[in-house]
């Protein structure tokens, strides 16, 4: 059966930097529906929305107060019910967050839990008796030194694998169970499409603790948490439970599932509709996210092939999120006018060409940057924030702040740059988050205006890819494999193919006669075909098979 998510390109929304319609420096559920004549003639199919529900945003709202309510700053339920009219008025889905490994600990969950032992709530969380001078055992967590913290009143520790102020469930609880499934039906009847489940494959816990003293050096052991067996009897419950009847899906995000996980969760077993997962994107990483490097295509190239054979229509394809820094500052060039926009609009077919459904995080369209610089006192996210806080000397926090600026979630969450004018038109007050100094040459008006603009080449390349069954349904085959320079690949489906050739440096490169013979040109971000693969150009070709 054809599922409505194959043909649909999904755009994300960072709800907080998106739009804001009351002057109050936030973006907010009514700002998202004033664009949604944008989404509509960006092309756009459905919009997977980040947390919007109330939340202290220790991590901007993934650490949920209640699951049930809208966090003020973005408006009111009965403005997400406009919203989820507006848009299915126009045939864009929408897909909420669902964060349901953690919650806050200003959850009442969790404020009744940790009142006692006896509390009917205390086995909602990972609780683990001991003395406050020896942690139950090293593991250190994705924020904070230890993910353990220690509750004096009951002589406890509870787990938490991200900030402290995000303790993480205890599903092994029957009721936790219940009271997830419940929270997902409300939505769903509330009229949403399906959910992005955060870090879902981190649910069940390897829950034997052993003791470890407190002298013994924390270090990050994803192999405690991550894709343990009952993720799979967990997840069965949850499909059964909620989407049975159901036309609704679910994207799961999985850091570190391997290839083996990933094909019980989408293949075997069917549990989630399609994952993320990140290996592609550090093949310009060292062994630590901050310890960037420049991108190795070959290893790029390879890993992507790789997902794309195995999971066909049911790739996510993307190059960022709410947690990854900009694709152009990131494997394109900045350096330049011309470089930003060329390598904007080539890294644009690289991607969202591929096999599979694409997700565009907001701004992406428009060729967005990282920020151009990054002092200590610009640091608003709290990955940023820890990681700074570990760094001891000048020279250390020097290159700190260099990698944060390189690679920090900061960047990716800057105000959307809609106009030339005041604070780039994303707010009338002081916006909460810097907009990047370059909306002035950087900004959607002026984009809308112009054909041959980066956001005018995202629109062709969103109507070709929900539109074009070569692109929906064809084969991927990668070519030039052993190339440093290129990303080459084709898409074939009967006897028509596509030929994509994507050159990722600033030289002249040079395309073989038999590479382009008897092929026509559907598509490129230079104005004039040239026989030579130039700085940043991508090319896609179509030739009949005989
Ligand atoms: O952000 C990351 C790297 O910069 C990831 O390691 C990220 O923490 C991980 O992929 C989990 O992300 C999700 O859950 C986090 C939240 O902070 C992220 O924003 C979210 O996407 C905790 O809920």
């Amino acid at each position: 059966m054809n599922k409505w998510w194959k043909n649909r390109v999904v755009y994300q929304i960072y709800p907080i930097s998106f739009c804001d319609s009351n002057g109050d420096g936030f973006g907010d559920i009514k700002g998202i529906i004033s664009k949604i004549d944008y989404l509509k003639d960006l092309g756009v199919g459905a919009i997977w929305l980040n947390p919007i529900y109330d939340s202290p945003n220790d991590d901007m709202g993934y650490d949920i107060r209640d699951y049930r309510k809208v966090q003020n700053m973005f408006g009111s339920i009965e403005d997400l019910k406009l919203l989820i009219h507006e848009l299915h008025k126009v045939d864009i889905k929408l897909i909420m967050d669902l964060v349901v490994n953690h919650t806050s600990d200003e959850h009442k969950w969790f404020v009744e839990s940790s009142k006692s032992k006896e509390n009917p709530f205390h086995d909602y969380y990972i609780w683990v008796d001991g003395i406050a001078e020896e942690r139950p055992n090293s593991l250190a967590s994705f924020f904070t030194p230890s993910a353990w913290t220690y509750n004096d009143e009951i002589k406890q520790w509870y787990l938490h694998l991200f900030s402290e102020k995000q303790p993480d469930l205890n599903w092994e609880n029957e009721k936790v169970r219940e009271q997830v499934y419940s929270i997902i039906n409300f939505w769903f009847d509330l009229g949403i499409d399906g959910f992005r489940m955060d870090v879902i494959n981190l649910i069940a816990k390897n829950l034997k603790f052993d003791s470890i003293s407190i002298d013994s050096d924390t270090k990050f052991d994803e192999k405690q948490f991550a894709n343990q067996p009952k993720l799979h009897i967990y997840l069965e419950e949850l499909r059964e439970k909620c989407f049975n009847g159901r036309d609704n899906y679910c994207i799961g995000e999985t850091p570190f599932a391997n290839e083996d996980d990933i094909k019980k969760l989408v293949l075997s077993k069917k549990e989630l509709d399609m994952i993320f997962q990140f290996d592609f994107l550090e093949a310009d990483t060292g062994l630590k996210k901050w310890d960037y490097q420049e991108l190795d295509l070959i290893k790029f190239k390879e890993t992507l092939a790789k997902w794309q054979n195995i999971f066909a229509e049911k790739n996510s394809v993307f190059w960022s999120n709410h947690d990854q820094s900009r694709p152009v500052s990131r494997y394109g060039n900045v350096s330049n006018k011309v470089f930003w926009e060329k390598s904007a609009k080539m890294l644009a077919v690289a991607m969202h060409f591929l096999r599979g459904t694409s997700y565009i995080f907001q701004g992406e369209e428009l060729g967005m940057t990282n920020y151009l610089t990054m002092t200590k006192d610009d640091l608003f996210d709290i990955e940023s924030i820890e990681y700074y806080k570990t760094l001891k000397t000048d020279d250390e926090k020097e290159k700190g702040l260099k990698a944060i600026l390189k690679r920090g979630r900061e960047n990716a969450r800057s105000p959307i740059h809609w106009t030339s004018g005041l604070n780039a038109g994303f707010t009338t007050a002081v916006p909460w988050a810097r907009v990047n100094n370059n909306y002035l040459d950087i900004n959607a008006q002026d984009q809308l205006l112009n054909d041959g603009s980066v956001l005018s080449f995202y629109k062709k390349i969103i109507y070709l890819k929900s539109n074009d069954s070569l692109l929906i349904d064809g084969e991927f085959e990668l070519l030039r494999a052993k190339d440093k320079k290129v990303f080459a690949y084709s898409r074939t489906l009967g006897n028509t193919q596509y030929l994509i050739y994507c050159n990722f440096t600033n030289e002249n490169l040079l395309l073989k006669d038999e590479e382009i013979k008897n092929c026509e040109l559907i598509l490129s971000n230079y104005n004039e075909l040239s026989w030579a693969l130039r700085p940043y150009e991508s090319l896609v070709l179509k030739k009949v098979l005989f």
